[in-house]
């Protein structure tokens, strides 16, 4: 250690021991102690949640360059940020599951053991706060009345991400309170330690840049320990680690343990013009649909959507033995492309109330935020890298996995059961993914164990929300192949249990669907968003038993007549066309999901294979 760096540390010691430390809480005040006796911060600010805090959060992310205010009258105490270009998506070559045994993370996720892990990154951390705050975000995933609360602490370098995560999680001193109270009254309440830094500590005299960020990047899961550590990105799914670094990779390990199921789903309540009550919820691959589904307006009249959650799903069989789900998020952090007045009218009409942050979109010169897809092009913008963009130019104003991030309380449509720390009991599970090929509009498995086999096989293109190539067939089973926190095969069993130990009556019905599937010129086959209203009457009718289905070699599909096409300017061929089944088409599936599933060895249910024999046998192949 050099003189220099020495003095900086006694400071630095002494300017946290001079303070009381604002938690009773002996782990949590451990945890930030030894935190920043590693990082050394130049201050450790305790977030509290509450307004003036945010208005000097923002006034600081002003100053610093990071935020743009956008014009109030337009969008009111709302930010644009545009980030580094080398940090605008989840890097999955760079997430890792450490878990003691390598076999446990499996094939799916990349593995080092722990102790290497915490050495290497206990270098990158080493001073890696040098010149900034070190904020303490205390959270909770889910309600603060749940039964259980699931708490964590994020600590982080970036005052981008405690803005964001006061947006998206419940965080603040009425959570770190209720840990208090809860730990004095002897309960031990479980809480993740969360550590996070974009990896750019400033030197005396050093500028800040708008993004600081890291060449390298580590986003890194404990799953024994329930810890995560993340380095070098300031980018949502990187750095927000209540979302899915918690609420994924590491409450599905918990679930795992615990007997319950934490997914990559929306949830919504769907009500038919009788009055029929149904939540659904729906796991789609990233960038695959899951917002726009979620908050989706009827086209079909009488029936209404109200939302209950856009990405991420915990769901318990209750004593009831149905499966009750919440939404752990507080707050949408949605894909901005494509997001207009008629695809998405909700999530517009929750953005304009304001308290938002867009993230690498473009500026327009009155103050207000545009990207592709968006109404009222404007003549000139500044594109996300900061270059003057007009509608000629050959570059896209925004990054493609551009993203707002709004609270959820501000969403008109809003279900009521949101708050209940309860959740709502799940009557249909749909999977689907972005296949231009192949897989039909809906259908609907013959049981359980079917519906864990489309689960399990669930492929889908790869899209802009991971770094990577886009476009990319690949599986992605129950759209969790980047949040799993451990092995895959082990994942597939717990769901296929989770049906065996529990009344399949009353566990959800499950469906397969698949809104991108493209004609010979390339063009969508079914007109989506507000029109998938369609999809989810027949999947009503279906349990109810009133919609007719021809049963297929892959399952039952509707017939054309019992969707519910009215008023929609396509022919009877184009219907047919979506909902077809080509054995051709699923035959050459077959060596693909048996390739995939030989990846798990003995680790994969053989009920799995069997339903693989079962669909083979069916589609006539020897
Ligand atoms: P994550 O937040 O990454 O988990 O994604 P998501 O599943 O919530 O995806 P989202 O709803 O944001 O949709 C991603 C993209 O797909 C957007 O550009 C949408 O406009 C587009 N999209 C959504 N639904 C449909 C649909 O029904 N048809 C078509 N063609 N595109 C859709
Ligand atoms: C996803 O990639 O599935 C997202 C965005 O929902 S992020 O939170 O950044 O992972
Ligand atoms: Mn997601």
């Amino acid at each position: 250690m050099t003189a220099d760096t020495h003095t900086r540390d006694s400071v630095e010691g002494a300017n946290l021991s001079d303070r009381p430390s604002p938690t009773t809480h002996p782990g949590i005040a451990e945890f930030v102690a030894e935190t920043a006796a590693l990082t050394k911060p130049e201050r450790v600010q305790w977030v509290t949640g509450s307004p003036e805090e945010w208005t000097e959060l923002t006034d600081a992310l002003v100053a610093t360059g990071t935020f743009t205010r956008l014009n109030p009258a337009l969008k009111p105490n709302s930010f644009y940020a545009a980030s580094d270009p080398i940090d605008v998506a989840r890097v999955e070559d760079r997430t890792y599951i450490c878990s003691v045994d390598e076999k446990d993370c499996g094939p799916t996720n990349n593995w080092m053991d722990p102790q290497e892990m915490k050495t290497l990154m206990r270098g990158l951390y080493d001073g890696c706060m040098r010149g900034r705050t070190m904020y303490v975000v205390p959270f909770v995933m889910g309600h603060l009345e749940a039964e259980k609360p699931m708490f964590g602490v994020e600590i982080t370098d970036s005052a981008y991400v405690v803005v964001s995560m006061l947006v998206m999680a419940r965080s603040g001193t009425h959570v770190l309170k209720r840990i208090e109270e809860l730990e004095a009254a002897g309960e031990s309440p479980q809480w993740v330690p969360a550590l996070h830094s974009v990896g750019m500590p400033l030197e005396p005299g050093q500028a800040d840049v708008a993004w600081p960020c890291n060449e390298t990047k580590y986003i890194v899961q404990f799953p024994e320990e329930r810890a995560i550590w993340s380095f070098g990105s300031g980018y949502g799914g990187n750095a927000l680690l209540g979302k899915k670094c918690y609420a994924l990779r590491i409450a599905s390990v918990m679930a795992r343990d615990e007997g319950w199921l934490a997914e990559h789903m929306l949830i919504l309540k769907l009500t038919s013009p009788q009055g029929v009550v149904k939540f659904i919820a729906a796991a789609f691959p990233s960038a695959c649909g899951k917002t726009n589904l979620a908050m989706l307006r009827p086209t079909i009249p009488g029936w209404k959507v109200e939302t209950l959650g856009d990405d991420i799903a915990w769901m318990r069989v209750g004593e009831d033995g149905r499966l009750w789900a919440v939404n752990p998020e507080y707050g949408f952090f949605g894909v901005a492309p494509g997001t207009n007045q008629k695809t998405n009218p909700n999530a517009m009409d929750t953005i304009d109330k304001g308290n938002s942050v867009f993230t690498n979109v473009a500026l327009t010169e009155d103050g207000d935020i545009w990207w592709e897809g968006l109404e009222n092009t404007p003549a000139k913008a500044t594109s996300w890298k900061g270059e003057p963009w007009t509608p000629d130019s050959e570059e896209l104003s925004s990054h493609p996995n551009s993203r707002y991030c709004t609270p959820i309380k501000q969403c008109d449509i809003l279900a009521a059961e949101y708050d209940d720390p309860r959740g709502v009991p799940i009557d249909a599970i749909l999977f689907g993914g972005r296949r231009r090929t192949t897989v039909p509009l809906v259908f609907e498995a013959r049981d359980w164990t079917h519906g864990t086999f489309l689960g399990a096989t669930l492929s889908s293109e790869t899209t802009a929300a991971a770094v990577g190539q886009v476009g990319v067939v690949r599986r992605d089973p129950m759209a969790m192949l980047p949040f799993i926190g451990y092995n895959a095969g082990h994942y597939f069993n717990h769901w296929i249990t989770v049906g065996k130990e529990n009344d399949a009556a009353k566990l959800p019905k499950i469906f397969y669907v698949n809104w991108f599937r493209r004609d010979e010129d390339g063009g969508f086959l079914w007109p989506g968003f507000g029109e998938n209203s369609r999809v989810l009457k027949w999947v009503v009718e279906r349990m109810e038993g009133q919609a007719d289905a021809v049963e297929t070699p892959i399952g039952y599909v509707p017939t054309v007549d019992s969707l519910d096409v009215e008023g929609l300017d396509m022919t009877r061929d184009a219907v047919e066309a979506a909902l077809a089944v080509d054995a051709e088409e699923w035959q050459a599936e077959l060596p693909q999901i048996q390739e995939w599933f030989e990846k798990f060895g003995d680790d994969l249910p053989a009920v799995l294979w069997t339903e693989l024999d079962g669909l083979r046998a069916r589609l006539d192949v020897p």
